[in-house]
């Protein structure tokens, strides 16, 4: 048995491995849904527009860990490739992004392994996005696993983006023509630039309605 719990040889078989992801999906599905639900409740408000997720399919990790140099083996998957359990969040503005992976990191039972920042550092191409690989532990009959899960939190625009981007370079499997390339560069500006409008339109409206609450008592009705 390794550090984290699994055993290659023994009772993790295929099917006892995914059933340890797709309970690490629920168990990260259900927090993101509790700080969304608390939200709500506490600022009648809710961060997170929608959530998508997906267990990485046989072929796709083992091109993954061919790519990266690793024989297919139960045990190389495990431990190199990090996103077989991949959750996604919708958010409607940035500063939800960053609110909601910091209230996530802080729970206690939840062990953040690597953060990439692609929002304060977006990647050549124009992609945008907050990726954690955060590891849960799931309680089985006789023993608790520490699960790695990929959370990908990102903007509507982003992911609008984010999509097409991955179509294209799946049509045009990596060689995509300079022209779609700088045109997907332009519109990852205005994905920028829109998501700023947004949140400070957004930002405004908050002003406005908290000058109104700070008044109201003031005003004869
Ligand atoms: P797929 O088919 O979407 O699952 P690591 O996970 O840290 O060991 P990796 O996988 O290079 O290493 O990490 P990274 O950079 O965080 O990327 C993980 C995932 O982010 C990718 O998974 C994509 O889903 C997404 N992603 C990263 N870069 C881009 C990009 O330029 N465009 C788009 N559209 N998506 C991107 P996979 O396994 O590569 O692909």
């Amino acid at each position: 048995m390794d550090e984290q719990g699994f055993d290659y040889n023994g009772v993790d078989s295929w099917t006892t491995i995914i059933l340890l992801y797709n309970s690490a999906l629920k168990e990260v599905g259900t927090k993101l849904a509790i700080l969304n639900d608390e939200f709500q409740h506490v600022h009648q408000y809710n961060p997170i527009e929608h959530i998508k997720s997906r267990i990485k399919t046989p072929e796709s990790i083992v091109k993954k860990l061919k790519r990266r140099g690793y024989e297919s083996t139960t045990e190389n998957m495990v431990k190199y490739v990090n996103d077989i359990a991949g959750i996604r969040v919708i958010c409607s503005f940035t500063s939800d992004i960053f609110r909601i992976a910091d209230m996530l990191a802080r729970q206690s039972d939840i062990r953040v392994h690597s953060i990439k920042d692609y929002i304060r550092n977006p990647k050549e191409s124009g992609y945008k996005s907050y990726h954690m690989i955060v590891s849960v532990p799931i309680f089985l009959s006789d023993r608790s696993v520490d699960t790695r899960v990929e959370i990908q939190i990102r903007t509507v625009a982003m992911d609008f983006w984010a999509s097409l981007e991955h179509k294209i370079n799946y049509k045009y499997e990596g060689e995509v023509p300079e022209h779609i390339k700088r045109e997907l560069s332009e519109c990852a500006e205005m994905v920028s630039d829109l998501d700023a409008k947004m949140m400070s339109l957004n930002e405004e409206i908050k002003e406005a309605d908290e000058e109104e609450r700070v008044l109201s008592p003031f005003l004869v009705p």
